[in-house]
C-alpha cells in the first residue's frame, strides 16, 4: 500500500477521501481561529505523502538553457535571511459540494473548509532565485516559475505547477520557501521539509514536499497545470472540453461563508437576535471591505463586523477577514434561510448563484453562500 506510510491526522479532519488523503474540519470550528490550528488545516493529497529526510533533502534550481543547476540543502536555506508571511490558502474547489447540486462535477465533495490561514517561515524564493544566477534580464526572458514536488504518481510523475515569473521575482510577491507552518517545521501532510507558499494565488501552485524549481519559458507541463484547475462555461461539458482553451487558474475571485450556525442547525434567539459567523478572503492580496447578509431574500441588508482583519493593504492583504453580525429575528419565526455575500477591495463581489457558474471540475464555487436554520424561541 503507497499510502502506508502517509502521516496520522486528527479526527476532527473529515476525509473526502481516504487515499489519497483529502480531509477538511467543519467550518464551524474554522471561524473559531484567525490563524487556522496545524491539525485543523484542511490537506489536499493528489498522491501518497513523501517520507523525505532532512538531512539527505536537496532542492535543484534550474535556469533552463544554462549547464549547471544549483542545489540547496535544507540547511542552506535556513541559514539565509527569513521572512515570516501569513496568508490564506484555498483549493479552487472550496464549496464545490454546493455547485454540485446544480448539476454533478468531476472532483472532491468539498464543504466550505477547504481554506485556511497560516504563519508561514522560510526564505524568499527571489533571493534563493538570485544566489541561482538569475538576474534582472533574465527575470524578462523567462516567462515562468515551475515547481515540482517529490511525490510522484504510478507512471513516475511528480506533482507539478507554474507560477508567472513577476509574482516570483517582486519583493511585493512575498514567495518564500518555507519550512515552519505556526511556529514549527512544516508537518508531513503539509509539505516538510519546504513547501513554496505563493501568496494569493490557488492552492495548487502552493507546491508541497518541493524537491525543484525551473525558471522557464514555459508553464509547468504536468496534469494539474494543463488539463485540471480551469474554469469553463456552464455549456462545456466532458465531450466538448478542450483544456487548452482556458488559463490556468492563478488569483482566485472573492468568497465567503456562513461557519457558524451550520446549514441545518436549530439556533437560540436571543434578545430577538441570532448571531452569524463566518469568513471572506479574495485572491491576488485583495482585502475584504464588506460583508453583507440578507435573511429576507435580498429585500434587507445587515452589514457584518469585520472582527478580525490584518492591517495589510492590497495588493499584499494576504489573509481572509472573519467577521460576524446579529441577525434580527421576528417572534413567529420558526426557519430562517440566510445568505452571505462578501465584496473585495476592487468592488467584485460574489454571483447570486450557481446556475450560471457551474463547470465542469466545479472549481471557483464561490457564489453567495445560503443556509436554511431552524429558530427556537
Ligand atoms: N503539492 C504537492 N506536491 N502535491 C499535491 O498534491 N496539492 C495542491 C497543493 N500543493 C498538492 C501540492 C493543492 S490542489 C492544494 S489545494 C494545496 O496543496 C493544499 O495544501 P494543504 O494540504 O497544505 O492544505
Ligand atoms: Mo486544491
Amino acid at each position: 500500500d503507497p499510502y502506508g506510510r502517509d502521516p496520522k491526522r486528527h479526527n476532527a479532519l473529515i476525509p473526502a477521501s481516504k487515499k489519497p488523503f483529502n480531509a477538511e474540519t467543519l467550518p464551524s470550528l474554522l471561524v473559531e481561529n484567525f490563524i487556522t490550528p496545524n491539525e485543523l488545516f484542511y490537506v489536499r493529497n493528489h498522491l501518497p505523502v513523501p517520507n523525505i529526510n532532512p538531512e539527505t533533502y536537496e532542492l535543484e534550481i534550474e535556469i533552463e538553457g544554462r549547464k549547471k543547476s544549483k542545489v540547496f540543502t535544507l540547511e542552506d536555506l535556513k541559514k539565509m535571511p527569513c521572512r515570516t508571511i501569513t496568508t490564506t490558502i484555498m483549493c479552487a474547489g472550496n464549496r464545490r459540494s454546493e455547485m454540485t447540486k446544480i448539476k454533478p462535477v468531476k472532483g472532491l465533495n468539498w464543504g466550505a473548509a477547504a481554506i485556511g490561514t497560516a504563519k508561514f517561515k522560510g526564505v524568499p524564493l527571489r533571493e534563493v532565485l538570485k544566489l541561482a544566477g538569475l538576474s534582472e534580464e533574465d527575470e524578462e526572458n523567462f516567462k515562468h516559475v515551475q515547481f515540482e514536488g517529490d511525490d510522484v504518481d504510478v507512471t513516475g510523475k511528480m506533482y507539478g505547477a507554474s507560477i508567472p515569473i513577476w509574482k516570483a521575482v517582486d519583493k511585493r510577491g512575498d514567495v518564500i520557501l518555507a519550512y515552519e507552518m505556526n511556529g514549527v517545521p512544516i508537518p508531513r501532510d503539509h509539505g516538510f521539509p519546504i513547501r513554496v507558499i505563493v501568496p494569493g494565488i490557488v492552492g495548487a501552485r502552493n507546491v508541497k514536499w518541493l524537491t525543484k524549481v525551473v525558471i522557464s519559458k514555459k508553464e509547468s507541463d504536468s496534469h494539474w497545470q494543463q488539463n485540471d484547475y480551469k474554469g469553463f462555461s456552464p455549456s462545456t461539458d466532458w465531450d466538448t472540453v478542450d483544456f487548452k482553451k482556458s488559463p490556468a487558474i492563478q488569483e482566485l475571485p472573492v468568497i465567503s461563508a456562513i461557519g457558524k450556525p451550520l446549514d441545518g442547525d436549530t439556533v437560540k434567539v436571543e434578545d430577538g437576535h441570532i448571531l452569524v459567523k463566518g469568513y471572506a478572503w479574495s485572491g491576488g492580496g485583495q482585502k475584504i471591505v464588506r460583508v453583507d447578509l440578507t435573511s429576507d431574500g435580498g429585500k434587507t441588508w445587515h452589514v457584518a463586523n469585520l472582527d478580525h482583519q490584518d492591517p495589510a493593504e492590497p495588493p499584499r492583504h494576504w489573509t481572509w477577514t472573519l467577521w460576524s453580525a446579529k441577525i434580527p429575528v421576528d417572534k413567529n419565526t420558526k426557519n430562517m434561510e440566510i445568505w452571505a455575500k462578501a465584496v473585495d477591495s476592487n468592488y467584485n463581489t460574489q454571483p447570486e448563484g450557481f446556475e450560471n457558474i457551474w463547470n465542469l471540475r466545479g472549481v471557483l464555487s464561490n457564489a453567495y453562500h445560503r443556509i436554511n436554520i431552524k429558530l427556537e424561541h
